[in-house]
């Protein structure tokens, strides 16, 4: 596996807007703490990090009925305005953007612009989502009222018209580009929705009687034969996506996630295919991180998603 020619361009989104606990704001700076781009360099790719977007101050609103019963509602829509806009910029200059979370509400904004992209370059959409949860729910359905518990609802089509709509169409996914992975932890009406739109999920239980390598060759067996010219693959990384015990640091762990050499293998498969066109990382939160071992791990993962061979054999590098 060779490590990716198109450059790739890091934006930092410090925000938790759309968490129910402050901290992954300061997501993007323990990722750069952590190396994250030297570590890029060293494998070969061309890096540049853009710095960070700026946007509304987190100021722990209340659920708001007058604006879909969310919290932070009118400031999540600011903040994924401007990821849409990064992110449209830098694909539409032929760089890969890599999000540095920031909490996952910015996934919006990421996956609207990219559908927007694809679109206008007439290529095929996959999203392959590594979560412990669904982030499935519709402002009605929403336990929390956290704007990091919908993104998948809104780019579906569901939610308030201010999210769905940011690539100008909706939905910006449909059920064929969308694929969940590692999920352990769905709202009962997040069940319904999952089901009633068809998305392919790899829960943990799938992951327990296939074991990863399985389940990554059947979530990866649509884009089988597919022209890396004609297609977009886009990672959306949440970090609740690993075991607690190796990554304690993000706000909503779930135990029973996938250990380290399942994560690894995961993210190896991914680079395997060569279509990687861009990636969220979400859902750090160094507050709750000891000595910054979560950045660091995730910077691990994310090398061997660039190319980065465990493979003895591979004398590439
Ligand atoms: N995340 N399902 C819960 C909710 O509040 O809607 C948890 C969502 C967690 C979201 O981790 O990105
Ligand atoms: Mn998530
Ligand atoms: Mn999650
Ligand atoms: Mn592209």
């Amino acid at each position: 596996v060779h490590a990716p020619t198109t450059p790739i361009s890091l934006i930092g989104v410090p925000t938790d807007i759309g968490a129910g606990r402050l901290g992954a704001a300061m997501g993007p700076d323990a990722l750069r703490v952590a190396q994250l781009g030297p570590a890029l360099s060293e494998l070969g790719c061309d890096v540049h990090d853009l710095g960070n977007l700026a946007g509304p101050a987190n100021q722990r609103k209340p659920r708001d009925p007058a604006h879909g019963d969310l919290r932070n509602f009118g400031e999540a829509v600011v903040w994924n305005q401007a990821v849409h806009d990064a992110v449209h910029g830098q694909l539409a200059a032929g760089r890969m953007p890599l999000m540095l979370g920031g909490d996952h509400s910015l996934a919006v904004g990421s996956i609207s612009a990219v559908a927007r992209h694809c679109r206008d370059t007439g290529k095929r959409l996959y999203v392959l989502w590594l979560d412990a949860h669904a982030d499935f729910n519709t402002p009605d359905t929403s336990p929390s009222g956290n704007v990091h518990g919908i993104p998948v609802a809104c780019l579906s089509g569901l939610g308030p018209r201010e999210l769905t709509h940011l690539a100008g169409f909706a939905p910006a996914l449909g059920p064929q580009s969308l694929c969940q992975i590692g999920l352990r932890s769905v709202d009962a009406q997040e069940k319904h929705l999952i089901k009633t739109h068809n998305i392919d999920v790899f829960d943990m239980r799938a992951i327990d009687e296939l074991g990863m390598r399985e389940t990554m060759l059947r979530a990866l067996a649509p884009l089988a034969g597919c022209d890396p010219s004609q297609t977009h693959l886009h990672l959306s990384f949440d970090v609740d996506f690993l075991d607690p015990e190796i990554a304690p640091g993000t706000g909503t762990t779930v135990r029973g996630g996938p250990n380290y050499r399942e994560a690894q293998l995961c993210m190896e498969m991914i680079a395997d295919t060569g279509l990687l066109g861009s990636v969220d990382i979400v859902e750090l939160n160094p507050a709750l991180d000891l000595r910054n071992q979560t950045a660091e791990l995730v910077v691990d993962l994310v090398q061997s998603l660039f190319g980065k061979s465990t493979l003895v054999k591979d004398l590439r590098r």
